[in-house]
Parts: structure tokens; C-alpha cells; sequence
């Protein structure tokens, strides 16, 4: 294993050590959600926002366990938006993380309550881990912004309607549903770890090149990947007759957008004054996944 997947794996299993412990059972009063949480949030997943998180923050600080919870709260929004967006209501998917959605191995009602109860959790754990007020409330104000009617599920909302007409109306649905929450991983590390204005507003355009190419590398991984690798339902865009990246520009285009991107996220990073290896490094992997 190379370095830079030695210090990611480092990073998640920090997140997922703390995820664990909180899910304690006597913790939680009624079973059956506590059930339907833990599955949720301990079922896979690679864990790229908190491990942004963790790396936006060690710009700035070494001390991480000053992130670790804001880190395990932006992943349990992220499986609650997936919990909620897999429901028959919404994206209506039976496989997630390469197991039965929770809907269908639980209920749907039981799935629904436990996307609510994770994302209420998710504030109630930044409430109870704020060394520096602050710098805990701004992360807070991001972090909320970022998954509520400004952005992801305004985003989800627009993809829902299906009411986009054209590319940029797609750019701007995708920037909120998936971008924002990843932009809000990068940038609630960055105000935790105490970053000065200058190096914010670089990784705030930073983040947003980010997010595009999460966007557009998932939309070639939906034509490209299978459901074994993916660990979910792909082919789906192109059955549905959706717009996306590569319907508009082809595979070959896309692929191209993504390393220009890279390349012009890489340099930003380049010129922000502190260590910043590894998030380059995450940038690559990013640009590069293949699930
Ligand atoms: C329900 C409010 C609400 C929003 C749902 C996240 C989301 C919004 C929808 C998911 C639809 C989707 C598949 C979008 C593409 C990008 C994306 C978020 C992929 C899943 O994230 P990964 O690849 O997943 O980080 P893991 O499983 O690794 O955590």
C-alpha cells in the first residue's frame, strides 16, 4: 500500500473508531432505530468527507481531536441524504454500499426515522464536542447551509422534480445536491483548524472544483463501473434518459474536464500557505476512483 493510502486509512479508521463508540446501545432507547442508525452509517462507504474534513483541518492544527466529531457528524448526514434518497419516494434503490438499501431490509417507515434521527445526531454530537465556540459554530453554520434548502436538498429537490432543462440548470442541481456537502467538508476543517482568510477563500474555490469532479467522475463511473464494484444500482442515468456530464460531452470530453480540474485544484492548493500533500493526493485519488 502506498503512503497516501496508508495515512487515508489512517484518517478513516480515526473517523470510524469514534462512529462506532457512539453507537452504544444503551444509548439509545428504542432498538429498532438504533438498529437501523448503526447499519446506515457502519455498512461501508469510503469516508471522503470526513477524511477531506480531517485533511482541510491538518492545513491549519495537529490537534484532530478537535474534528474527529464534526468528522463522524458530516458522515452521518451524508448516510442519512443516502438513506432517504435510496427510499422508493425519492431514487427508489435496493442496493447501497453493496448491501440491501435500509428500506428494504428493514422499512420503510423504520428507514425514513432513522434518516432524521442520524441527521438530528449529527448536530446534537458538534453541540457536545465544541472546544472553541466559535470556530464549533461556524463549522455548524457551513455544515447545516450546506445540507439544508440553500444545498443539498434543494439540489435533490430540483433532481426530483426533473425539471432541469438544460446543462446549466444540471451544473447548478449537482453543485448543490452532491457538491455542497463536500465543499462543507473542506471548509468547516479549514475554520475548525483555524485557517486566515486568504487560504479559506482558496479552498472555498478549491472545493468547488472539488465537487465537480466528484460529480463528473461519478456520472463516468455510472457508465464505466459495475454494481459489483460500485456497491450500487449503475446504468441508471442513461435508462432514465438523464442529463449529465457524459450525456452532454461524452465519455472521452469528461474524463478530460476532470483532469483540467484536477490540474487547476491541484494548483490552488499549491498556493496555499501550509502542508498540503496530502489533500493533493486526495485530489488524484479523487479524480481517479474507481468506486
Ligand atoms: C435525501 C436530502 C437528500 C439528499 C440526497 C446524496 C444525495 C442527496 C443523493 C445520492 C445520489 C447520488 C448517488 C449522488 C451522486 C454522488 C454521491 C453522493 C454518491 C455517493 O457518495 P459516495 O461515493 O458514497 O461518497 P459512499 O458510499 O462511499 O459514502
Amino acid at each position: 500500500m502506498n503512503d497516501f493510502l496508508i495515512q487515508y486509512n489512517e484518517k478513516k479508521n480515526l473517523v470510524e473508531k469514534y462512529i462506532e463508540n457512539l453507537f452504544d446501545e444503551n444509548s439509545f432507547p428504542q432498538k429498532n432505530l438504533f438498529e437501523i442508525m448503526k447499519y446506515a452509517v457502519t455498512n461501508g462507504g469510503k469516508r471522503i468527507r470526513p477524511v477531506l474534513m480531517m485533511a482541510a483541518f491538518e492545513v491549519f492544527s495537529d490537534n484532530i481531536s478537535e474534528v474527529i466529531p464534526f468528522c463522524a457528524a458530516i458522515e452521518l448526514i451524508h448516510s442519512y441524504s443516502l438513506v432517504h434518497d435510496d427510499l422508493p419516494a425519492m431514487d427508489n434503490d435496493s442496493l447501497r454500499r453493496g448491501k440491501p438499501t435500509c428500506h428494504v431490509k428493514f422499512s420503510h417507515f423504520g428507514a425514513i426515522l432513522a434518516g432524521d434521527a442520524l441527521l438530528n445526531m449529527a448536530f446534537e454530537i458538534m453541540a457536545e464536542n465544541m472546544s472553541d465556540y466559535e470556530k464549533g459554530v461556524n463549522a455548524v453554520k457551513i455544515i447545516s447551509s450546506a445540507s439544508g434548502a440553500k444545498g443539498m436538498c434543494a439540489g435533490q429537490m430540483t433532481d426530483m422534480e426533473g425539471s432541469m432543462e438544460d446543462f446549466s440548470a444540471l451544473s447548478v442541481m449537482c453543485s448543490q445536491k452532491t457538491g455542497a456537502l463536500l465543499e462543507a467538508s473542506v471548509l468547516a476543517g479549514a475554520v475548525l483548524g483555524g485557517a486566515d482568510t486568504d487560504s479559506y477563500n482558496k479552498l472555498a474555490e478549491y472545493s468547488k472544483l472539488l465537487g465537480l469532479i466528484f460529480q463528473i467522475k461519478d456520472d463516468v463511473l455510472d457508465v464505466t463501473s459495475t454494481s459489483d464494484i460500485m456497491g450500487k444500482t449503475v446504468g441508471k442515468d442513461e435508462k432514465n434518459d438523464k442529463i449529465t456530464f457524459v450525456s452532454k460531452y461524452g465519455l472521452k470530453k469528461s474524463v478530460e474536464i476532470i483532469s483540467e480540474h484536477k490540474n487547476n485544484a491541484v494548483g490552488i492548493l499549491k498556493s496555499i500557505n501550509g502542508e498540503t500533500m496530502f489533500l493533493q493526493e486526495l485530489t488524484e485519488y479523487m479524480a481517479e476512483r474507481s468506486n
